[in-house]
Protein backbone atom coordinates (compact mmCIF):
# COMPACT_ATOMS: atom_id res chain seq x y z
CA UNK A 1 0.00 0.00 0.00
CA UNK A 2 1.47 3.59 -1.20
CA UNK A 3 1.25 5.73 2.36
CA UNK A 4 3.02 8.56 0.56
CA UNK A 5 1.84 11.62 -1.45
CA UNK A 6 2.50 11.15 -4.78
CA UNK A 7 5.56 11.27 -6.48
CA UNK A 8 7.61 14.85 -5.92
CA UNK A 9 6.74 17.27 -8.48
CA UNK A 10 8.30 19.79 -9.86
CA UNK A 11 8.76 23.60 -7.81
CA UNK A 12 6.60 25.22 -10.91
CA UNK A 13 3.90 22.51 -10.93
CA UNK A 14 3.75 22.90 -7.22
CA UNK A 15 3.17 26.52 -7.78
CA UNK A 16 0.97 26.50 -10.12
CA UNK A 17 -1.53 24.28 -9.00
CA UNK A 18 -1.61 26.28 -5.57
CA UNK A 19 -1.96 29.40 -7.34
CA UNK A 20 -4.76 27.45 -8.96
CA UNK A 21 -6.89 26.30 -6.02
CA UNK A 22 -5.47 28.22 -2.72
CA UNK A 23 -6.14 31.37 -1.32
CA UNK A 24 -3.09 31.79 1.21
CA UNK A 25 -3.33 33.54 4.68
CA UNK A 26 -2.71 37.38 5.16
CA UNK A 27 -1.13 38.17 1.26
CA UNK A 28 -2.29 39.56 -1.38
CA UNK A 29 -3.28 36.59 -3.16
CA UNK A 30 -2.57 37.84 -6.71
CA UNK A 31 0.92 39.35 -6.03
CA UNK A 32 1.75 35.78 -4.60
CA UNK A 33 0.76 34.06 -7.58
CA UNK A 34 2.86 36.07 -9.94
CA UNK A 35 5.86 35.41 -7.74
CA UNK A 36 4.95 31.71 -6.67
CA UNK A 37 5.61 30.57 -2.84
CA UNK A 38 7.99 28.70 -1.36
CA UNK A 39 7.42 24.92 -1.09
CA UNK A 40 8.98 23.36 1.64
CA UNK A 41 8.76 19.88 1.38
CA UNK A 42 11.38 18.46 4.58
CA UNK A 43 12.59 19.64 8.08
CA UNK A 44 15.13 17.88 10.56
CA UNK A 45 15.69 20.29 13.92
CA UNK A 46 16.08 23.40 13.06
CA UNK A 47 16.07 22.82 9.04
CA UNK A 48 14.29 23.05 6.48
CA UNK A 49 14.25 22.25 3.15
CA UNK A 50 12.80 23.24 0.08
CA UNK A 51 11.59 21.27 -3.02
CA UNK A 52 14.79 23.17 -4.88
CA UNK A 53 17.04 21.50 -2.58
CA UNK A 54 17.73 24.77 -0.48
CA UNK A 55 18.95 24.27 2.86
CA UNK A 56 17.07 26.80 5.48
CA UNK A 57 17.71 27.33 9.55
CA UNK A 58 13.85 28.38 10.74
CA UNK A 59 14.72 31.14 13.12
CA UNK A 60 10.98 31.37 14.06
CA UNK A 61 9.68 27.72 14.98
CA UNK A 62 7.60 27.05 12.07
CA UNK A 63 4.86 30.37 13.10
CA UNK A 64 6.06 30.22 16.55
CA UNK A 65 5.56 26.87 17.34
CA UNK A 66 8.11 23.79 16.47
CA UNK A 67 9.17 24.15 20.10
CA UNK A 68 11.06 20.59 19.87
CA UNK A 69 12.12 21.04 16.12
CA UNK A 70 11.46 18.82 13.49
CA UNK A 71 11.17 15.22 13.09
CA UNK A 72 11.03 13.90 16.42
CA UNK A 73 9.93 10.41 15.95
CA UNK A 74 8.30 10.03 19.37
CA UNK A 75 5.35 12.77 18.51
CA UNK A 76 4.64 10.63 15.50
CA UNK A 77 5.05 7.58 17.16
CA UNK A 78 2.23 8.82 19.33
CA UNK A 79 0.38 9.67 16.88
CA UNK A 80 0.43 6.48 15.06
CA UNK A 81 0.05 4.33 18.26
CA UNK A 82 -3.22 6.33 19.21
CA UNK A 83 -4.85 6.81 15.60
CA UNK A 84 -4.56 2.61 15.41
CA UNK A 85 -5.99 2.40 19.40
CA UNK A 86 -8.70 5.07 19.19
CA UNK A 87 -8.46 7.71 16.28
CA UNK A 88 -11.34 9.46 17.02
CA UNK A 89 -13.87 10.17 19.80
CA UNK A 90 -16.10 12.79 20.89
CA UNK A 91 -16.42 13.98 24.82
CA UNK A 92 -19.87 14.65 24.40
CA UNK A 93 -22.86 12.57 26.12
CA UNK A 94 -20.68 11.76 29.07
CA UNK A 95 -17.82 10.34 27.88
CA UNK A 96 -14.40 10.79 28.42
CA UNK A 97 -10.87 9.09 26.63
CA UNK A 98 -7.45 7.88 28.23
CA UNK A 99 -5.45 10.19 26.00
CA UNK A 100 -7.35 13.86 27.60
CA UNK A 101 -7.09 12.47 31.15
CA UNK A 102 -3.65 11.90 30.83
CA UNK A 103 -2.87 15.52 29.14
CA UNK A 104 -5.11 16.83 31.69
CA UNK A 105 -2.71 15.31 34.45
CA UNK A 106 0.64 16.04 32.96
CA UNK A 107 -0.68 19.69 32.02
CA UNK A 108 -1.96 20.46 35.63
CA UNK A 109 1.64 19.38 37.14
CA UNK A 110 3.49 21.65 34.93
CA UNK A 111 0.90 24.85 35.64
CA UNK A 112 1.24 27.10 38.53
CA UNK A 113 -1.14 25.27 41.53
CA UNK A 114 -3.49 28.35 40.97
CA UNK A 115 -4.93 26.56 37.33
CA UNK A 116 -7.24 23.55 37.79
CA UNK A 117 -9.45 22.85 34.51
CA UNK A 118 -9.17 23.02 30.60
CA UNK A 119 -11.10 23.54 27.99
CA UNK A 120 -9.13 22.01 24.84
CA UNK A 121 -9.60 23.11 21.24
CA UNK A 122 -8.07 23.45 18.08
CA UNK A 123 -6.14 26.38 17.50
CA UNK A 124 -5.73 29.42 19.62
CA UNK A 125 -8.25 31.54 17.89
CA UNK A 126 -10.75 29.02 19.04
CA UNK A 127 -9.24 29.39 22.45
CA UNK A 128 -10.27 32.90 22.75
CA UNK A 129 -13.26 32.41 21.50
CA UNK A 130 -14.33 30.03 24.22
CA UNK A 131 -12.56 32.89 26.53
CA UNK A 132 -15.03 35.28 25.42
CA UNK A 133 -17.95 32.92 26.04
CA UNK A 134 -16.64 31.33 29.40
CA UNK A 135 -15.70 34.75 30.87
CA UNK A 136 -19.24 35.66 30.30
CA UNK A 137 -20.83 32.89 31.41
CA UNK A 138 -18.66 33.19 34.47
CA UNK A 139 -20.28 36.71 35.18
CA UNK A 140 -23.70 35.88 34.57
CA UNK A 141 -23.49 32.60 37.03
CA UNK A 142 -22.48 35.14 39.96
CA UNK A 143 -25.34 37.36 39.16
CA UNK A 144 -23.43 39.75 37.12
CA UNK A 145 -24.48 39.54 33.63
CA UNK A 146 -23.89 42.89 32.77
CA UNK A 147 -20.21 42.51 32.95
CA UNK A 148 -19.55 41.70 29.58
CA UNK A 149 -16.85 43.61 27.68
CA UNK A 150 -14.01 42.84 27.02
CA UNK A 151 -10.77 44.83 27.02
CA UNK A 152 -7.81 43.72 24.75
CA UNK A 153 -4.68 46.25 22.90
CA UNK A 154 -4.46 47.93 19.95
CA UNK A 155 -2.17 45.57 17.84
CA UNK A 156 -2.70 42.99 20.51
CA UNK A 157 -3.07 39.49 18.07
CA UNK A 158 -5.35 36.84 19.44
CA UNK A 159 -6.09 34.73 15.86
CA UNK A 160 -8.39 35.15 12.66
CA UNK A 161 -12.02 34.17 13.62
CA UNK A 162 -14.49 36.74 14.50
CA UNK A 163 -14.64 37.45 17.73
CA UNK A 164 -10.57 36.85 17.78
CA UNK A 165 -9.99 39.45 15.51
CA UNK A 166 -12.11 41.99 17.74
CA UNK A 167 -10.76 41.04 20.68
CA UNK A 168 -7.17 41.56 18.69
CA UNK A 169 -6.26 44.92 17.72
CA UNK A 170 -5.13 44.41 14.20
CA UNK A 171 -6.98 47.51 12.70
CA UNK A 172 -5.84 45.94 8.90
CA UNK A 173 -8.24 42.52 10.42
CA UNK A 174 -11.19 45.02 11.99
CA UNK A 175 -11.53 46.98 8.56
CA UNK A 176 -12.51 44.05 6.92
CA UNK A 177 -15.31 44.14 9.29
CA UNK A 178 -18.03 42.28 11.44
CA UNK A 179 -16.65 43.32 14.51
CA UNK A 180 -18.58 41.95 17.74
CA UNK A 181 -20.05 44.64 20.41
CA UNK A 182 -18.57 44.54 23.95
CA UNK A 183 -15.11 44.97 22.62
CA UNK A 184 -12.72 48.23 24.12
CA UNK A 185 -9.01 48.64 23.48
CA UNK A 186 -6.16 50.40 24.65
CA UNK A 187 -2.58 51.49 23.71
CA UNK A 188 -0.04 49.06 23.54
CA UNK A 189 3.34 49.19 25.99
CA UNK A 190 5.78 49.90 23.24
CA UNK A 191 8.02 52.14 24.99
CA UNK A 192 10.53 52.55 21.81
CA UNK A 193 7.42 53.54 19.81
CA UNK A 194 6.51 56.24 22.31
CA UNK A 195 7.48 59.96 21.92
CA UNK A 196 7.78 61.42 24.74
CA UNK A 197 10.77 61.40 27.37
CA UNK A 198 9.57 58.84 29.69
CA UNK A 199 11.54 56.05 31.01
CA UNK A 200 10.57 52.91 30.51
CA UNK A 201 9.50 52.42 33.88
CA UNK A 202 7.39 55.38 33.97
CA UNK A 203 6.21 54.84 30.75
CA UNK A 204 4.90 50.96 31.82
CA UNK A 205 3.21 52.32 34.70
CA UNK A 206 1.24 55.24 32.51
CA UNK A 207 0.80 52.32 29.73
CA UNK A 208 -1.07 50.38 32.31
CA UNK A 209 -3.45 53.28 33.91
CA UNK A 210 -4.58 53.44 30.31
CA UNK A 211 -6.88 50.45 31.61
CA UNK A 212 -8.16 51.51 34.91
CA UNK A 213 -8.99 54.66 32.64
CA UNK A 214 -10.71 53.09 30.12
CA UNK A 215 -12.64 50.69 33.36
CA UNK A 216 -13.85 53.87 34.75
CA UNK A 217 -15.09 55.37 31.27
CA UNK A 218 -16.78 52.03 31.20
CA UNK A 219 -18.11 51.71 34.58
CA UNK A 220 -16.47 48.52 36.52
CA UNK A 221 -19.91 46.74 36.46
CA UNK A 222 -19.76 46.58 32.75
CA UNK A 223 -16.32 45.28 32.27
CA UNK A 224 -15.90 41.60 32.22
CA UNK A 225 -11.84 40.97 31.27
CA UNK A 226 -8.31 42.18 30.46
CA UNK A 227 -7.05 40.07 27.37
CA UNK A 228 -3.22 40.82 26.13
CA UNK A 229 -0.29 38.50 25.51
CA UNK A 230 2.34 38.59 28.48
CA UNK A 231 4.69 39.67 25.55
CA UNK A 232 3.53 40.59 22.05
CA UNK A 233 3.95 38.15 19.69
CA UNK A 234 2.61 38.57 15.94
CA UNK A 235 2.58 42.73 17.06
CA UNK A 236 6.69 42.50 16.87
CA UNK A 237 7.51 40.56 19.80
CA UNK A 238 7.31 43.89 22.20
CA UNK A 239 8.36 43.38 25.81
CA UNK A 240 6.39 45.61 28.36
CA UNK A 241 8.35 47.33 30.76
CA UNK A 242 8.93 45.49 34.06
CA UNK A 243 6.29 47.95 35.60
CA UNK A 244 4.14 46.61 33.44
CA UNK A 245 2.03 43.77 34.48
CA UNK A 246 2.14 44.49 38.38
CA UNK A 247 -0.24 47.42 37.61
CA UNK A 248 -2.03 45.90 35.53
CA UNK A 249 -2.83 43.13 37.95
CA UNK A 250 -3.32 45.44 40.94
CA UNK A 251 -5.73 47.73 38.61
CA UNK A 252 -7.71 44.29 37.45
CA UNK A 253 -8.12 42.89 41.36
CA UNK A 254 -9.18 46.78 41.98
CA UNK A 255 -11.65 46.83 40.18
CA UNK A 256 -12.91 43.00 40.13
CA UNK A 257 -11.95 42.47 36.17
CA UNK A 258 -10.78 38.98 35.03
CA UNK A 259 -7.13 39.34 34.06
CA UNK A 260 -6.35 36.79 30.93
CA UNK A 261 -3.20 36.24 29.68
CA UNK A 262 -3.18 34.66 25.89
CA UNK A 263 -0.07 32.24 26.08
CA UNK A 264 -0.47 30.69 22.57
CA UNK A 265 3.08 32.20 22.03
CA UNK A 266 4.52 32.81 25.27
CA UNK A 267 3.73 29.25 26.69
CA UNK A 268 5.27 26.21 26.92
CA UNK A 269 8.93 27.42 27.33
CA UNK A 270 9.71 30.11 24.87
CA UNK A 271 10.88 32.69 28.03
CA UNK A 272 13.07 30.00 29.86
CA UNK A 273 9.49 29.57 32.13
CA UNK A 274 7.23 27.38 31.75
CA UNK A 275 4.46 29.66 30.85
CA UNK A 276 5.32 33.63 29.80
CA UNK A 277 3.27 34.80 33.03
CA UNK A 278 5.62 33.34 35.63
CA UNK A 279 8.50 34.69 33.70
CA UNK A 280 6.52 38.57 33.92
CA UNK A 281 5.79 37.26 37.55
CA UNK A 282 1.88 37.76 37.57
CA UNK A 283 -1.25 35.85 38.16
CA UNK A 284 -3.76 35.69 35.19
CA UNK A 285 -7.33 34.18 36.03
CA UNK A 286 -7.13 32.42 32.45
CA UNK A 287 -4.28 31.34 29.62
CA UNK A 288 -5.55 30.72 26.11
CA UNK A 289 -2.76 27.91 25.03
CA UNK A 290 -1.69 26.45 21.57
CA UNK A 291 1.20 26.25 19.20
CA UNK A 292 3.79 24.70 21.22
CA UNK A 293 0.71 22.56 23.25
CA UNK A 294 1.81 19.91 20.55
CA UNK A 295 5.04 21.75 19.21
CA UNK A 296 2.48 22.36 16.00
CA UNK A 297 2.91 18.71 15.23
CA UNK A 298 -0.90 18.44 15.01
CA UNK A 299 -3.35 21.52 15.75
CA UNK A 300 -4.59 21.59 19.42
CA UNK A 301 -5.22 24.48 21.65
CA UNK A 302 -7.09 25.31 25.27
CA UNK A 303 -8.07 27.40 27.23
CA UNK A 304 -6.78 27.14 30.76
CA UNK A 305 -9.00 28.45 34.19
CA UNK A 306 -7.80 29.05 37.42
CA UNK A 307 -9.54 26.93 40.33
CA UNK A 308 -11.37 29.79 41.56
CA UNK A 309 -12.98 30.13 38.15
CA UNK A 310 -13.25 26.44 37.55
CA UNK A 311 -15.31 26.14 41.01
CA UNK A 312 -17.73 28.59 40.08
CA UNK A 313 -18.34 27.06 36.75
CA UNK A 314 -18.82 23.33 37.84
CA UNK A 315 -20.24 24.40 40.98
CA UNK A 316 -22.89 26.76 40.16
CA UNK A 317 -23.09 27.08 36.26
CA UNK A 318 -25.12 24.08 35.34
CA UNK A 319 -25.20 23.19 32.11
CA UNK A 320 -22.32 24.85 30.11
CA UNK A 321 -23.45 25.22 26.70
CA UNK A 322 -20.63 24.56 24.45
CA UNK A 323 -18.64 22.07 22.41
CA UNK A 324 -16.61 21.49 19.38
CA UNK A 325 -16.38 17.91 17.96
CA UNK A 326 -12.31 17.95 17.94
CA UNK A 327 -12.25 19.23 21.46
CA UNK A 328 -9.35 17.14 23.51
CA UNK A 329 -8.87 15.23 20.33
CA UNK A 330 -7.01 11.95 21.09
CA UNK A 331 -4.42 11.80 18.31
CA UNK A 332 -3.79 15.44 19.64
CA UNK A 333 -3.96 14.78 23.13
CA UNK A 334 -1.43 11.99 22.62
CA UNK A 335 1.04 13.98 20.63
CA UNK A 336 0.71 17.30 23.58
CA UNK A 337 1.20 14.37 25.98
CA UNK A 338 4.57 13.19 24.02
CA UNK A 339 5.77 16.59 23.21
CA UNK A 340 5.21 18.22 27.21
CA UNK A 341 7.31 14.52 28.50
CA UNK A 342 10.15 15.39 25.92
CA UNK A 343 10.34 19.02 27.08
CA UNK A 344 10.22 17.67 30.85
CA UNK A 345 12.17 15.13 31.06
CA UNK A 346 15.06 16.26 27.97
CA UNK A 347 15.37 19.10 30.81
CA UNK A 348 14.62 21.75 27.23
CA UNK A 349 12.93 24.32 29.47
CA UNK A 350 15.21 24.41 31.88
CA UNK A 351 18.68 24.96 29.46
CA UNK A 352 16.72 27.53 27.93
CA UNK A 353 16.57 29.30 31.37
CA UNK A 354 19.72 28.42 32.40
CA UNK A 355 21.83 27.82 28.87
CA UNK A 356 21.00 28.53 25.44
CA UNK A 357 18.23 31.37 26.38
CA UNK A 358 21.28 33.44 27.88
CA UNK A 359 23.41 32.68 25.10
CA UNK A 360 20.89 33.91 22.21
CA UNK A 361 20.70 36.76 24.33
CA UNK A 362 24.24 37.49 24.79
CA UNK A 363 25.45 37.33 21.26
CA UNK A 364 22.92 39.54 19.92
CA UNK A 365 23.86 41.92 22.00
CA UNK A 366 27.47 41.46 21.16
CA UNK A 367 26.16 41.36 17.28
CA UNK A 368 24.37 43.88 17.30
CA UNK A 369 24.64 46.35 20.24
CA UNK A 370 26.57 49.14 18.51
CA UNK A 371 25.11 48.05 14.54
CA UNK A 372 24.14 51.47 12.77
CA UNK A 373 20.85 50.09 12.03
CA UNK A 374 19.72 48.87 15.37
CA UNK A 375 18.15 51.00 17.93
CA UNK A 376 16.83 48.75 20.49
CA UNK A 377 17.15 44.56 21.53
CA UNK A 378 14.74 43.14 23.21
CA UNK A 379 14.19 39.63 24.81
CA UNK A 380 14.64 36.58 26.99
CA UNK A 381 15.02 32.72 26.13
CA UNK A 382 14.70 32.17 22.98
CA UNK A 383 12.50 34.82 21.64
CA UNK A 384 13.63 38.15 20.52
CA UNK A 385 13.30 41.39 18.89
CA UNK A 386 15.63 43.90 16.96
CA UNK A 387 14.41 47.09 16.63
CA UNK A 388 15.53 49.15 13.18
CA UNK A 389 16.26 52.94 14.11
CA UNK A 390 18.15 56.06 12.79
CA UNK A 391 19.14 57.66 16.09
CA UNK A 392 19.17 55.22 18.97
CA UNK A 393 19.06 57.82 21.53
CA UNK A 394 16.50 59.87 20.28
CA UNK A 395 14.64 56.86 19.31
CA UNK A 396 14.12 58.27 15.86
CA UNK A 397 12.30 55.38 13.71
CA UNK A 398 12.90 55.02 9.57
CA UNK A 399 10.30 56.79 7.72
CA UNK A 400 10.14 53.45 5.77
CA UNK A 401 11.01 51.01 8.39
CA UNK A 402 8.63 48.50 7.27
CA UNK A 403 10.17 48.35 3.79
CA UNK A 404 13.59 47.92 5.19
CA UNK A 405 12.67 45.17 7.48
CA UNK A 406 11.16 43.23 4.85
CA UNK A 407 13.99 43.59 2.55
CA UNK A 408 16.08 42.43 5.39
CA UNK A 409 13.78 39.25 5.68
CA UNK A 410 14.27 38.56 2.02
CA UNK A 411 17.99 39.22 2.15
CA UNK A 412 17.59 36.44 5.10
CA UNK A 413 15.68 34.14 2.65
CA UNK A 414 18.65 34.07 0.66
CA UNK A 415 21.28 33.15 3.09
CA UNK A 416 18.96 30.56 3.99
CA UNK A 417 17.57 31.63 7.15
CA UNK A 418 13.87 32.22 8.05
CA UNK A 419 13.36 35.16 10.20
CA UNK A 420 10.43 37.48 10.31
CA UNK A 421 9.77 41.18 10.11
CA UNK A 422 7.03 43.42 11.71
CA UNK A 423 7.06 47.06 10.90
CA UNK A 424 10.13 47.83 11.98
CA UNK A 425 11.46 44.95 13.56
CA UNK A 426 13.11 41.65 13.02
CA UNK A 427 11.90 39.05 15.06
CA UNK A 428 13.31 35.50 16.09
CA UNK A 429 11.93 32.43 17.92
CA UNK A 430 14.24 29.40 17.32
CA UNK A 431 12.97 26.05 18.63
CA UNK A 432 13.86 25.67 22.00
CA UNK A 433 16.76 22.35 21.26
CA UNK A 434 18.39 24.61 19.58
CA UNK A 435 22.04 23.95 20.26
CA UNK A 436 24.86 26.63 20.36
CA UNK A 437 25.89 25.83 16.95
CA UNK A 438 22.62 26.59 15.45
CA UNK A 439 22.28 29.85 17.47
CA UNK A 440 25.70 30.98 16.20
CA UNK A 441 24.28 30.14 12.54
CA UNK A 442 20.86 32.05 13.44
CA UNK A 443 22.98 34.84 15.29
CA UNK A 444 25.69 35.25 11.99
CA UNK A 445 23.12 34.61 9.27
CA UNK A 446 20.96 37.06 11.03
CA UNK A 447 23.76 39.50 10.69
CA UNK A 448 24.56 39.34 7.46
CA UNK A 449 20.79 39.99 6.44
CA UNK A 450 21.07 43.30 9.00
CA UNK A 451 24.46 43.98 7.04
CA UNK A 452 22.98 43.64 3.53
CA UNK A 453 19.92 46.41 4.65
CA UNK A 454 22.59 48.57 6.33
CA UNK A 455 24.64 48.84 3.26
CA UNK A 456 21.41 48.97 0.82
CA UNK A 457 20.10 51.77 2.64
CA UNK A 458 23.83 53.42 2.89
CA UNK A 459 23.83 52.70 6.35
CA UNK A 460 27.41 50.75 6.72
N1 LIG B 1 -3.09 34.18 20.21
C1 LIG B 1 -1.82 34.52 19.93
C2 LIG B 1 -1.04 35.28 20.94
C3 LIG B 1 -1.26 34.15 18.72
O1 LIG B 1 0.00 34.50 18.45
C4 LIG B 1 -3.35 33.11 18.13
C5 LIG B 1 -3.85 33.49 19.35
C6 LIG B 1 -4.23 32.34 17.20
O2 LIG B 1 -3.82 31.02 17.11
P1 LIG B 1 -4.26 30.13 15.84
O3 LIG B 1 -3.81 28.76 16.25
O4 LIG B 1 -5.72 30.23 15.71
O5 LIG B 1 -3.55 30.71 14.66
C7 LIG B 1 -2.03 33.42 17.79
C8 LIG B 1 -1.46 33.01 16.47
C9 LIG B 1 2.68 36.00 13.12
C10 LIG B 1 1.55 35.08 13.36
O6 LIG B 1 2.69 36.57 12.03
C11 LIG B 1 1.21 34.71 14.63
C12 LIG B 1 0.11 33.89 14.83
C13 LIG B 1 -0.62 33.42 13.76
C14 LIG B 1 -0.26 33.80 12.48
C15 LIG B 1 0.83 34.62 12.26
O7 LIG B 1 3.54 36.19 13.98
N2 LIG B 1 -0.25 33.59 16.12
Amino acid sequence: MNIRLDAPRSTAEYQALDAAHHIHAFVDQKALNAEGPRVIVRGEGLALWDSDGKRYLDGMSGLWCTNLGYGRKDLAAAASHQLEQLPYYNLFFHTTHPAVVELSELLFSLLPDHYSHAIYTNSGSEANEVLIRTVRRYWQILGKPQKKIMIGRWNGYHGSTLAATALGGMKSMHEMGGMIPDVAHIDEPYWFAHEGNLSPEAFGLRAARQLEEKILELGAENVAAFVAEPFQGAGGMIFPPESYWPEIQRICRQYDVLLCADEVIGGFGRTGEWFAHEYFGFEPDTLSIAKGLTSGYIPMGGLILSKRMAQVLVEQGGVFAHGLTYSGHPVAAAVAIANLKALRDEGIVTQVKQETGPYLQRCLREAFGDHPLIGEIQGTGLVAALQFAEDKTSRKRFANENEMAWQCRTFGFEEGLIIRSTLGRMIMAPALVASHADIDELVDKTRMAVDRTARAYGRL
